[in-house]
């Protein structure tokens, strides 16, 4: 950290030296290019924007960089990034691609995102896996199982982020279709593991969600009990090949029935089941062929920009609760009454809900007597 770096102006008056945010002293796109100096090889938030919108895969890997950071020094360059790159965004198809760990989703990705650039798209691939910042698996898995799409001029694949709570790989993942959408891509695909949180939140950042089924892995498994089901707008029993195939043929029209009984996911459209093969191929270019026909639905009967629109305004509602709770938690007043309470609700001298009381009060007033000191 720079002697030159300050203390934020919202930072609690008492903040010590572990308050742990700084605004750097260079934050206008032109500061930050003079301090861009720095660091070998770093770009300023105005030739990032530049490089994005010249279709540079190497800026682009930049820019997402910037905006998944943790750092709240570069939060703010990164605001301006997407401010700048916002109006160059919307354009693409966002295509959200669910189902369990194993199910073939990379596998399915790499041969539907070749079949696509065969069609003349431009495909940016994004992963949304909260269990990637543990294990990492998910990250080589991608490396390997998308080969021939990840040398493809006009295909990008961005791996998981390597950080962040759920939420924050969230807030990062939208921002992140954005600067693929200004970078012309017009398919971007959202792999997301089944885990149900990342399930809902990868459905409400995309415009079409497809789950991946398997033959023989069992309802309870795959989520179809969980409601997984009743988010998809298509489901397509994967590895429909060899021995496998026709039983895969046969889920699918269990699973066609039961999608009858299913309020559809997007209005208008009947959730369609299909099968398909990543390996060999087959059906793979009818389940693209169906999600053309979804996008072409919903944008005639206003739904797509319907869904658009709630999805903005869930994302300022999700930003507002973050923020705030990021700024109440970084309060030094409630830092330390936090331990005590901690301790009293272990040992059961309080009740929970009298220690969040007692938290949000003390959080109020140091948040009015600095409110008060300026
Ligand atoms: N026979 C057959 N095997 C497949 C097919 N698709 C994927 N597989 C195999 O299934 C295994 C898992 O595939 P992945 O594509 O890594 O699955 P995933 O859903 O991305 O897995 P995670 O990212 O770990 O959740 C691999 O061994 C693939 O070779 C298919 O269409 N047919
Ligand atoms: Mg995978």
């Amino acid at each position: 950290m720079s002697s030159k770096d300050r203390l934020p102006e919202w930072a609690p008056a008492d903040a010590g030296p572990e308050f742990a945010v700084r605004i750097r002293a260079a934050t206008t796109a032109a500061g930050a290019m003079r301090a861009g100096g720095r660091r070998a090889g770093r770009h300023s938030v105005a030739e990032l924007a530049e490089g994005v919108r010249e279709r540079d895969p190497t800026r682009l890997a930049r820019a997402i960089t910037l905006v998944e950071s943790n750092a709240p020094r570069h939060q703010e360059e990164a605001r301006e990034l997407v401010r700048l790159l916002a109006p160059h965004a919307g354009a693409a198809l966002r295509i959200g691609i669910t189902g369990i760990p194993g199910v073939g989703k990379s596998t399915f990705i790499e041969a539907f995102g070749n079949l696509l650039c065969d069609r003349g798209h431009r495909v940016a691939v994004l992963a949304v896996d909260p269990s990637s910042t543990l294990t990492r698996g998910s990250i080589l898995g991608d490396k390997t199982r998308m080969e021939k799409l990840s040398r493809r001029p006009e295909a990008f694949i961005r791996p998981s982020p390597s950080g962040g709570s759920l939420g924050g790989v969230g807030r990062k993942s939208r921002e992140t279709i954005l600067l693929c959408e200004a970078a012309g891509f017009d398919r971007v695909l959202v792999e997301t593991v089944g885990v149900g949180q990342a399930e809902t939140l990868v459905r409400s950042m995309v415009d079409c969600f497809l789950l991946l089924l398997i033959t023989g892995a069992g309802d309870e498994l795959q989520g179809v009990k969980r409601g997984i089901m009743e988010l998809a707008d298509i489901l397509a029993v994967t590895k429909a090949d060899g021995a496998n195939r026709e039983a895969a043929r046969r889920t699918c029209r269990e699973t066609a029935a039961v999608l009858r009984y299913l309020q559809p996911a997007t209005p208008g459209w009947k959730t369609t089941a299909l099968t398909c093969s990543a390996l060999t191929g087959e059906g793979v270019g009818e389940v693209a062929d169906c999600i053309e026909r979804f996008s072409e639905a919903v944008r005639a009967s206003g739904q797509f920009e319907r869904r658009r629109s709630e999805q903005n305004l869930d994302w300022l509602r999700r930003l507002v609760r973050e923020a705030l709770e990021e700024r109440f938690f970084s309060r030094g007043a409630v830092a330390s009454e936090w331990k005590t309470l901690e301790t009293a609700v272990l040992s059961g001298e309080l009740p929970v809900a009298e220690a969040a009381l007692r938290l949000l009060e003390a959080g109020e007033a140091q948040s009015t007597s600095t409110t008060t000191r300026r």
